[in-house]
């Protein structure tokens, strides 16, 4: 090779060597190969070259060109390596990061209310019981004072189910909570506390009932319990419940085959605006009562030692009036927009942010 060959190879290998990224490689690599690159002069010179030399410095000019696409190469693949490791070790995830959040889903508003129920009641030693939805008829009727051809049958619009045999009377789906207060009783010596939320059945259907609706129940039995108990405990409930402390709240006397007395519970809104509070008009809101001695004695309590209180509301009715929720019939359609109108974030509000 002639010394300016010569020259332009270890000019161009410490130029690649000297060249830290590919941006400076690239430099290179036109400076020598490109369009007005030192190696492309070279080659159009040729034709300049003296006939008998030309052969020779052709040969040595293309042996040149090609150790030179070597080096550029061989160059190009150890930046492009050197540049991955150092992204890989300038991009490593960090595992101690706590994740993303991500859209989470939200809590339907009879969940809610079940749950802030549990929270009233659990606070005043309520403990919180749960039952089946087919039931006995006598744990849904017998027990609770209601016997076969009792008029308060015709009022719970009743779902019959098949009967085990011919002469046994059909399991139910359970009209109201209560066979699940009576199963507590059968079970548990007083002194009791014990709520009951959950799925009951009635064959009612329109604007304003639902086949399958909730409800909360509560019985207390105890030594000494009055009618006092009652209202205190239930005012209490209800202006906590509702977050309102001077909620108005009226008793009136009523019946249901299971309490004796029993009560009819109004509180106050203004029946125009839909506000609860003193609106001046009343709302019945729930029912109550002392238990009956004889629901007592069907469970094997002695109604001349104990007394037992007893309350049962609808946990629609009660989250429509808490949230303004004009229509029953959504609850229970699973719409999304109207879930994620009514529904709300099991989440802490800091976890909703992004990079907390
Ligand atoms: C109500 C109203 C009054 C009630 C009674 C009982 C039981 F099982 F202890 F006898 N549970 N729930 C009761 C009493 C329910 O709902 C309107």
């Amino acid at each position: 090779m002639t010394d300016d060959l010569e020259s332009l190879h270890s000019e161009t290998a410490a130029a690649l060597r000297a060249a830290a990224d590919l941006r400076a490689w690239d430099t290179v690599r036109v400076g020598v190969l490109g369009k007005n690159g030192k190696l492309t002069a070279l080659l159009k010179q040729l034709g300049t070259v003296p006939a008998e030399q030309r052969r020779e410095r052709g040969a040595a000019l293309n042996r040149l060109k090609d150790a030179l696409a070597a080096l550029i190469e061989a160059r190009r693949l150890e930046l492009e390596e050197a540049d991955l490791a150092s992204r890989l070790a300038a991009e490593r995830i960090d595992p101690t990061l706590p994740p993303r959040p991500v859209p989470a889903g939200l809590i339907h508003p009879i969940s809610r209310t079940m749950e802030e129920m549990a929270a009233i009641f659990g606070a005043m030693g309520f403990a919180i019981a749960e039952g089946p939805d087919v039931e006995s008829d006598w744990h849904n009727f017998g027990a609770l004072n209601i016997p076969a051809h009792h008029p308060a049958r015709a009022d719970h619009d009743t779902f019959y189910l098949p009967p085990a045999t011919e002469d046994s009377p059909p399991p139910v789906l359970r009209t109201h909570t209560s066979p699940v207060q009576v199963r507590a009783m059968l079970r548990q010596q007083p002194p009791l506390r014990v709520v009951v939320m959950g799925r009951t059945y009635r064959a009612d259907h329109d604007a304003t009932h639902s086949p399958m609706f909730h409800q909360l129940e509560g019985l207390a039995i105890d030594r000494d319990l009055t009618l006092g108990h009652l209202k205190g405990c239930l005012i209490d409930f209800l202006r906590s419940f509702f977050g309102i402390a001077t909620l108005p709240v009226r008793f009136r006397a009523s019946y249901f085959p299971f309490t004796e007395p029993s009560m009819e519970v109004d509180i106050g809104w203004n029946r125009r605006t839909g506000e609860l509070g003193g609106g001046g008009d009343w709302l019945e809101i729930l029912g109550s009562g002392m238990v009956h001695p004889k629901v007592l004695a069907n469970v094997g309590i002695d109604p001349s030692v104990w007394q037992g209180f007893a309350f049962g509301m609808g946990v629609e009715r009660v989250t429509m009036l808490k949230h303004g929720i004009p229509d029953l019939r959504p609850f229970y359609d699973s719409d999304i927009r109207w879930l994620r109108h009514y529904g709300t974030t099991p989440l802490a509000p800091a976890m909703l942010h992004e990079g907390v």
